[in-house]
């Protein structure tokens, strides 16, 4: 059974070890409004060419994955109302059924090491929700991240979660952190967390350092995330921050919104009530995140 379609320009790029970076679809299809979703995901792939890298946005079409997609697959993905939200667990099924799909950082972090791809840029990571304890909502992101070595570079994990929680479930999982420029992990829509992170590093070439001796340790299991923040000048106001995500939540909860609808349902309510504020801040850090994470490729 052949699943996986790969471009051309995806395939020699990885002959040739010249960089490639992955980039997840969820984001586009559930993450972004429309239409701007679509600009913003041909935007991406530009900031990674100019960077000299090669682009690899991967999704799931008709039950084929596809590592790289053309211009009208990426249409596809940012307008058509039946593409499902895939996380790791949901792609055999999408793939037996013929069905199509954005894939979260959980599938696109799985896919995209089984076709060599090191390095992969998203905004935020899933992680452990708020009142876990009762939802027992963590997002299968931090699992399938603590068995797949591929280099994450993200700003953080998204404000709407527990973010201390998610952190020691990182620690727990052997996911590897480096705080890039910082010794806060970031906060997704603003540039710290408040949380520390136990190491430092300053320039993509330290970061494909780590990841070279990560290798020659044997191989490692599980990722590594680089935290890159989010300029403080591009950040939303932590205040309206604050004040907003109560609201979200308390909303969410009173809707009864569960199960892979939080994150989407959360996104949005900040975006309408921020007037986009929230929409720029996480635009800003996914562009950030990107060209960085083509520099990581090219060092390497
Ligand atoms: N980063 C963003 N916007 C997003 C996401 C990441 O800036 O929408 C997506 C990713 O695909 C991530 C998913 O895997 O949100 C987490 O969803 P859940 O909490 O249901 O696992
Ligand atoms: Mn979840």
């Amino acid at each position: 059974m052949q699943l996986t379609e790969m471009t051309d320009e995806v395939r020699e790029a990885l002959a040739a070890h010249r960089p490639v970076v992955a980039l997840e679809s969820t984001i586009i299809a559930h993450g972004l409004p429309r239409p701007r979703n679509l600009a913003v995901a041909e935007e991406l792939e530009g900031l990674v060419r100019a960077e000299g890298a090669v682009p690899a946005t991967i999704a799931v079409l008709d039950g084929r994955v596809h590592i790289g997609l053309d211009k009208q697959q990426l249409d596809r993905i940012a307008g058509d109302d039946d593409v499902r939200k895939l996380g790791h667990r949901d792609l055999a099924p999408a793939l037996a059924s013929g069905a199509s799909g954005a894939t979260t950082v959980s599938a696109t972090a799985f896919l995209a090491a089984r076709a060599g791809i090191r390095v992969f840029a998203t905004g935020g990571l899933g992680g452990v929700h708020r009142e876990w304890t009762h939802s027992q909502d963590e997002s299968a992101d931090l699992r399938v991240l603590a068995q797949t070595p591929i280099a994450v570079v993200c700003a953080g994990v998204k404000s709407v979660l527990d973010v201390p929680a998610t952190l020691q479930r990182l620690e727990t999982l052997g996911v590897g952190i480096l705080g890039y420029g910082t010794d806060r992990f970031p906060g997704f829509y603003l540039t710290s967390s408040g949380e520390p992170v136990d190491w430092t590093v300053h320039s993509p070439g330290e970061v494909a350092e780590v990841i070279r001796a990560r290798e020659a340790l044997g191989g490692p299991e599980s990722a590594l995330i680089v935290a890159h923040p989010v300029a403080e000048s591009d950040q939303l106001d932590p205040a309206l921050h604050d004040r907003v995500l109560r609201e979200a939540l308390d909303e969410c909860t009173e809707r009864g919104i569960v199960g892979q609808a939080v994150t989407p349902f959360l996104l949005e309510f900040l975006m309408q009530r921020t007037d986009g504020a929230s929409l720029e801040a996480n635009i800003a850090a996914v562009r950030g995140n990107v060209r960085l994470a083509a520099r990581i490729a090219a060092a390497l």
